[in-house]
C-alpha cells in the first residue's frame, strides 16, 4: 500500500471531548471517525487491526472446538417475553418496530436467540457437548457512551455458548475457554488478569472477568500481593484485623451531638476514630428497607448486599424513608432500638466493643454501643468493600488495588436459559433434561482500545506486532529523487513479495512529517532510505517499540524484517504454541 493512497487521516489535534490516550490516538492515527454518539467508523487502518483481533480469536475458538455460526442482530421480542428479560434493561436496550408493527430489539446479547436455535435442533446427548461462536455487532444504548469505542453503544463481540449434559462437562468448558482467552489475550499482546466477579442480572453462579490493566479503565479490582486471588472490588472478598477486645464493657449512653451528621465530624467532636464508630446506611427498594451495619472506616457494598438479601439491587434510601424508618433526619441512623427495617451486619461490626453509632434522633448519638447486647442484627454477612491494604483471604497477601478494562468474560449460566426457553435433550435412557449453558464475551473493539491503551508513548501507538495494520513503513527521504525512488519501489516490491504487509510513504512531504505519522500510527518496523544510506547501498532499520536503529546492507533489509516479524509474532505466542 501507498501512503498517497491510503485513507489514514492523521491528526495533530483531537476534540476535546477524547479524555484517554486509547480515544485519542485512535482518532489521530486515522482509525477511526465518530459517526454519532458511541457509533463509530473503523477506516482502513483500524479495521486491518480488527480483522486481525477477529483472526486470533477464531484460531483459539476452532481449536477449542467452538463452531463459527452468525446470528441475527433483529431479534423478535417473543424471544424476551419467554427469557421474562424485555423490561429488564429499559433504556439501554435499542427496541423497534417492522412495518407489521411487531416488536424487535437490536441484539444487545444472544442468550434467548441461541437457545431458540439449539432447542429445535438439538434433542441427543450425542450431540452434546456443543459450543456455537460468532462475532458479530452488538447494541447497547449506553446512558454516558464514552471513552471512544471502549464504551460504544454499537461494538463488535465474540459470544460462544456452551451446552453440556451436566455440571461437570460445563465445569470442563467453563476451564477450556478461561485458558483458550488467556492465549488469545497473551497474543494479542495485552496484558490481562482474570478476577473473580459478581454474576450480578446474567445469573449463574460463576463467572470471571478478564480485566486488561490500565489506569484509564472503568473496573476496580483487588489481587494478592502473594496469592493468585484476583477479584473485581464488586465481589472481592478480604481479611482485616480487628481491634483487641478489652471485655470491660461500658454502658450504654446518649450524647448530644447537634449537627453532627458525618463519621468525621463524629470523630472530630469525640476524639475517637471512624474504626470505632458503626456507620449505619439505610438502603430501599419497592418492598424492603435495609440498614447496612459497617464500622465507621469502611464502605458498604451495595452490591454484595442486594445478594445478601436476595435481591436484585437496592437504592439508598431516600430523606423521606430514613425520617420515617429512624425517626431522625440523615446522619443520626444507628442500629440500637431500630425498627421497621433489616438489619445486616458486616461480621466486622460484631467484633467492635463500646461502639459509637446514630441515635436515631436529631442530634443525637450513642457511646458504649456493644453488638449483641445493645442490637440484634438479622443477618451478618460480609457486605463491606474490599480496601487495597486489606489481607487477602489467603492469609498471607496484601490486597493491591488497581484498574482494568474489562475485555472478556465467562460465564456459568447453569439452566436459567434452557429452563426459560425449553431447551432439553435426552439422555441414554430417554429422560428429558434441561441443557447446561455456559456463555463467554470478548469484546473484539474493545479489546483494540485496550491495547492501544497499554501499548502507547508520546509519539503515538506502538502495535504489537501480530496486530499492527502493516508491519513494515519504508520512508525514502526524498521520492522525487530517481535513485532513491528505484531503491524504494524495489525494496517495496521485495518485501510484499516475501509475504511482508509494507507501506510506502511515497509522499510529497518533509522526512520529519513522514517519521512522526509513521511514529503515531505505530508501524513496528521502519526502513528509511536516503542519500547517505543510499552511498553505501544501506538502509537504516528503525523498531518503534525500543526505538532501536541499526543500519544493513539494503539486500539484508527484507530477510532482517522477515526474521523480525516472526520472533515477535512467536514472542507473543504463549509457551504452548512456540517453536512451532
Ligand atoms: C440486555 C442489555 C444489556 C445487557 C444484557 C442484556 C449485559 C446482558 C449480560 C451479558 C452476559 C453475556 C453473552 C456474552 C458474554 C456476556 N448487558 N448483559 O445480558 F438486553 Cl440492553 O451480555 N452475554
Amino acid at each position: 500500500m501507498r501512503m498517497s493512497m491510503l485513507l489514514a487521516p492523521t491528526l495533530r489535534e483531537v476534540p476535546a471531548e477524547a479524555e484517554i490516550a486509547s480515544h485519542k490516538l485512535m482518532l489521530r492515527a486515522g482509525l477511526m471517525r465518530k459517526a454519532a454518539a458511541g457509533i463509530y467508523t473503523y477506516l482502513p487502518l483500524g479495521y486491518r487491526t480488527l480483522q486481525k483481533i477477529e483472526a486470533i480469536i477464531r484460531e483459539e475458538m476452532n481449536a477449542a472446538d467452538g463452531q463459527e455460526v452468525l446470528l441475527p442482530i433483529l431479534q423478535p421480542a417473543e424471544l424476551w417475553h419467554e427469557s421474562n428479560r424485555w423490561d429488564d434493561y429499559g433504556e439501554e436496550m435499542f427496541k423497534l418496530k417492522d412495518r407489521n408493527g411487531r416488536q424487535f430489539c437490536l441484539g444487545p446479547t444472544h442468550e434467548e436467540i441461541i437457545t431458540a436455535l439449539v432447542r429445535t435442533e438439538i434433542r441427543s446427548y450425542r450431540q452434546l457437548p456443543l459450543l456455537l461462536y460468532q462475532i458479530q455487532n452488538k447494541y447497547r444504548d449506553e446512558i454516558r457512551p464514552r471513552f471512544g469505542i471502549m464504551r460504544g453503544r454499537e461494538f463488535i463481540m465474540k459470544d460462544l455458548y456452551s451446552f453440556d449434559r451436566d455440571a461437570q462437562g460445563l465445569d470442563k468448558n467453563y476451564w477450556k475457554m478461561y485458558h483458550a482467552y488467556e492465549r488469545v489475550f497473551a497474543r494479542c499482546g495485552l496484558k490481562t488478569r482474570p478476577v473473580e466477579a459478581d454474576p450480578g442480572a446474567i445469573g449463574g453462579n460463576m463467572t470471571h472477568e478478564f480485566m486488561a490493566l490500565a489506569e484509564a479503565g472503568e473496573a476496580e479490582i483487588v489481587y494478592c500481593s502473594h496469592c493468585d486471588y484476583a477479584a473485581n472490588v464488586e465481589k472481592a472478598q478480604s481479611v482485616i484485623s480487628s481491634g483487641k477486645k478489652t471485655g470491660v464493657l461500658e454502658g450504654l449512653a446518649k450524647v448530644s451531638t447537634p449537627n453532627i451528621r458525618t463519621v468525621e465530624e463524629l470523630g472530630e467532636f469525640l476524639g475517637r476514630p471512624a474504626s470505632d464508630m458503626i456507620k449505619t446506611m439505610l438502603y430501599h427498594n419497592s418492598d424492603m428497607v435495609v440498614a447496612a451495619l459497617v464500622r465507621g472506616d469502611h464502605a458498604v457494598n451495595d452490591i454484595k448486599l442486594a445478594r445478601a438479601v436476595g435481591v436484585m439491587e437496592l437504592e439508598l434510601a431516600d430523606q423521606a424513608t430514613i425520617e420515617e424508618v429512624t425517626g431522625a433526619p440523615m446522619g443520626f441512623a444507628g442500629p440500637v432500638g431500630l425498627k421497621g427495617c433489616r438489619i445486616i451486619a458486616d461480621p466486622t461490626v460484631m467484633e467492635m466493643e463500646n461502639a459509637i453509632s446514630g441515635g436515631n434522633a436529631v442530634d443525637v448519638h450513642m457511646t458504649g454501643v456493644n453488638p449483641g447486647r445493645d442490637f440484634k442484627p438479622d443477618l451478618v454477612i460480609d457486605i463491606r468493600t474490599a480496601q487495597p491494604g486489606d489481607s487477602c483471604p489467603c492469609g498471607q497477601g496484601t490486597l493491591i488495588g488497581a484498574r482494568g478494562i474489562e475485555v472478556g468474560q465467562v460465564f456459568k449460566l447453569g439452566t436459567k436459559y434452557s429452563q426459560a426457553l425449553g431447551a432439553t435433550f435426552l439422555d441414554e435412557a430417554g429422560e428429558e433434561n434441561l441443557l447446561i449453558m455456559g456463555c463467554y464475551g470478548i469484546g473484539v473493539t474493545r479489546t483494540m482500545a485496550a491495547v492501544v491503551e497499554q501499548c502507547h508513548d508520546d509519539d503515538g501507538i506502538i502495535w504489537p506486532m501480530s496486530l499492527a495494520p502493516y508491519h513494515v513503513i519504508v520512508v525514502p527521504i526524498n521520492y522525487r529523487d530517481e535513485s532513491q525512488k528505484a531503491v524504494v519501489d524495489a525494496l517495496y516490491e521485495d518485501l510484499t513479495m516475501a509475504g511482508i504487509e509494507v507501506v510506502l510513504d511515497d509522499r510529497n512531504e518533509r522526512p520529519g512529517v513522514k517519521f512522526k505519522d509513521a511514529d503515531l500510527i505505530g508501524f513496528p518496523i521502519r526502513i528509511t532510505v536516503g542519500p547517505r544510506t543510499l552511498e553505501n547501498k544501506e538502509a537504516e532499520v528503525r523498531l518503534r517499540s525500543t526505538g532501536e536503529e541499526y543500519v544493513i546492507p539494503l539486500s539484508e533489509v527484507v530477510t532482517n524484517a522477515k526474521e523480525r516479524i516472526r520472533r515477535a509474532i512467536e514472542a507473543e505466542l504463549p509457551d504452548s504454541r512456540r517453536g512451532r
